[in-house]
């Protein structure tokens, strides 16, 4: 690891791995081991390692898997179930929530945007979905935190489209931790955002953790994926930029160079489902299911 200026053979490596976000759970304030916390896993190797270090870690974690439905070309969808289901069989004390989209809400992903947002790409409802459903399943199971796999190379790459655009408001909510909200937004971390992207890959491979190499169909051609390519070439040539990029931010941020900058963003709860949300009446989830509905002509579930 030439931005640490570290070489470690296999086995110290994964204690290296464990031991680290040990440390960030606790310096960043992510949770505690009374606390419950719900993994988001989709299948890939950062998801999937996170749950293995936290529970190494002996937190009280337990996984949740939305099933987008993404079929396009490749079965993307379950070929991350398969990959989830083969992680379970190795460690059968662990436990997972699943949530269909289809089958839940009526439509996948690529339906539910087809017929709402034509000619778009589905990631802005992905988004909303994802969010939401984790949430609400956070919230209704007694959840303390949700944690998602973002590694140190997703960070850098939101942070650097943030400081291209010079988005105040995004950058003062950047972070390692998004707080909870009384009205019911449960708190998100990130306990891999300080590490390496091809660490958390070396990880997967010496635990033996198999998952799934496609990218989402849809995520080409994303511009954070254009940034990652940049900060690759930054990288190589001076080994620790996107760890110093990182770091500097969180401190800047930390010494309120973005304080004031966050809009406070009054909750209501939704009057259809009862989550919170920004907008008054119903929140945008429910608009979106309600409009797909309209398209189909379901009846309303
Ligand atoms: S948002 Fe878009 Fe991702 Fe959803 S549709 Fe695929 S690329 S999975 S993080
Ligand atoms: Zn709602």
């Amino acid at each position: 690891m030439r931005q640490h200026k570290l070489a470690l053979c296999a086995d110290h490596f994964a204690e290296w791995i464990v031991e680290q976000t040990g440390r960030f759970i606790r310096k960043y304030h992510m949770f505690t081991h009374d606390e419950r916390v719900l993994v988001a896993v989709s299948g890939g190797k950062d998801s999937l390692s996170l749950w293995d270090v936290l529970d190494r870690l002996g937190y009280r974690v337990d996984g949740l898997y939305i099933g987008l439905g993404i079929d396009e070309g490749i079965a993307y969808s379950d070929n991350s179930l398969a990959k989830i289901e083969a992680f379970l069989e190795a460690r059968p004390h662990l436990s997972l929530t699943v949530v269909d989209v289809k089958s839940t809400y009526g439509a996948t992903i690529p339906e539910a945007a087809a017929l709402t947002h034509r000619g778009r790409k589905p990631c802005a409802v992905c988004g909303l979905i994802k969010r939401y459903i984790m949430n609400r399943v956070a919230l209704e199971g007694g959840y303390d935190a949700i944690a998602t796999g973002h590694n140190l190379d997703d960070e850098v790459a939101v942070l650097f489209g943030n400081v291209l655009n010079w988005q105040t408001g995004y950058l003062a909510r950047q972070g390692p931790v998004l707080p909870e909200s009384e009205l019911g937004l449960v708190r998100k971390v990130k306990p891999f955002c300080r590490l390496y992207e091809r660490e958390i890959a070396a990880y997967a491979l010496i635990r033996g953790i198999d998952y799934i190499y496609d990218e989402c169909p849809f995520s080409e051609g994303a511009t954070t994926l254009y940034y990652k390519t940049i900060l690759n070439k930054l990288e190589e040539d001076r080994p620790g930029t996107k760890l110093r990029f990182y770091l500097e931010f969180l401190r800047a941020r930390e010494e309120g160079a973005f304080s004031g900058l966050t809009e406070e963003v009054v909750l209501h709860k939704c009057t259809s489902c009862g989550q919170p949300t920004g907008a008054k009446g119903e929140c945008a989830f429910c608009r979106l299911w309600a409009r797909v509905r309209e398209r189909t002509g379901q009846a309303a579930g």
